[in-house]
């Protein structure tokens, strides 16, 4: 179904078109339905990012007090062509790969050793991977792009086997850490599944840290982490012709310190009815009733590290910021 790239081409995949065939389209909308009938209501985080979504996290990653991405972009910065280094030639699939920026890191160390044939970025939204790999092109003229448009698990399921001597899946960014320790646990069996012995994984974790670094991080002072959690309702209500007003919910992100885990809500600023007719659903909220809309949770590196090798994926290196506020861990599938 996916067709073989020569060099310096570039082919853009719509994996839920692909889906519909099959049907499995409406497990979606059991999850969006599910979340809402709950007692504690939920909303599945990857609804941020439709194409303004995805603009709204550019904007965040830019901020004083989100310290995730430059503190990532300065490990890769510094590391990224002893990544390439150890891993050598392979295909790079990356998981919401967004804008690429961070991307381009190591784009750049493989480029310098003439290793990398191929890019394969996979990202929910649409528009911010067609354009982020129109660009990538014209930077990287012999690249192979093979951008996949859908759901890490449409992705993963699809991946089919790289001619290359191996391959490097990379997940930045800490997304890793919007997944429950349950759910978290079924992602890494889906990407040891995927990989074969030798293949490399590449994660970004953020590290523990104090509560009051965490809260700004996600309560910053221009309000553009709250527009982003806002917009989901306004994509919620593209979706499925839904009536979320944005002027009756408020953000808020607090850290959980049991969990370890910033957990972000809309908070109904009223009683409210809310209707979404396409999944023929009708929400009563309360004054001050919660969404949960993302958990991020915060890692300690050597518990990351054991729960990969329990699943086959034996830590080479781990490289970090001279605070310890991020984390990247490169392992390996062993036998
Ligand atoms: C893209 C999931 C890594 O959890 O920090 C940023 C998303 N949410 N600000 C994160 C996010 C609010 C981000 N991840």
């Amino acid at each position: 179904m996916l067709t073989q790239l020569s060099k310096g081409q570039l082919e853009i995949t719509y994996l839920a078109t692909l889906e519909t065939l099959n049907n499995t389209e409406n497990q979606e909308d059991k999850e969006v339905k599910n979340g809402l009938n709950e007692y504690k209501k939920t909303l599945p985080s990857k609804y941020f990012y439709d194409a303004r979504g995805s603009e709204l996290f550019e904007q965040i990653c830019e901020l004083p007090e989100y310290y995730p991405t430059r503190t990532e972009a300065s490990i890769l910065q510094q590391y990224a062509k002893e990544i390439s280094e150890i891993t050598g030639a392979c295909e790079l699939v990356e998981l919401g790969s967004g804008s690429s920026t961070k991307t381009r890191l190591l784009l750049d160390a493989y480029q310098t050793k003439e290793e990398l044939c191929k890019y394969v970025p996979i990202d929910v939204s649409e528009s911010i991977l067609k354009d982020s790999a129109i660009q990538l092109q014209k930077d990287y003229p012999s690249l192979q792009i093979q951008g996949l448009v859908g759901t890490y698990n449409q992705a993963l399921t699809q991946l089919k086997a790289t001619s290359l001597p191996a391959r490097m899946i990379f997940f930045l960014g800490s997304s890793i850490g919007n997944f429950s320790p349950y759910d978290c646990d079924i992602f890494l069996n889906k990407i040891t599944e995927v990989l074969e012995i030798g293949d490399y994984f590449l994660l970004g974790i953020d590290l523990q840290k104090p509560q009051s670094i965490l809260e700004a991080a996600y309560n910053d002072s221009q309000g553009v982490t709250a527009a982003f959690n806002l917009n989901m309702l306004s994509h919620l209500n593209k979706k499925y012709q839904g009536n979320f007003d944005l002027n009756l919910f408020a953000h808020q992100a607090i850290y959980n310190t049991e969990k370890n885990q910033i957990e972000m809500y809309l908070i109904s600023q009223q009683i409210q009815v809310v209707n979404l007719k396409n999944l023929d659903l009708t929400v009563k909220l309360e004054k001050n009733e919660m969404i949960l809309t993302e958990i991020s949770r915060k890692f300690n590196v050597d518990q990351v590290k054991k729960e990969l090798e329990t699943k086959g994926l034996k830590t080479i290196k781990i490289f970090t910021d001279p605070q310890n506020w991020f984390g990247l861990i490169l392992c390996q599938v062993i036998e």
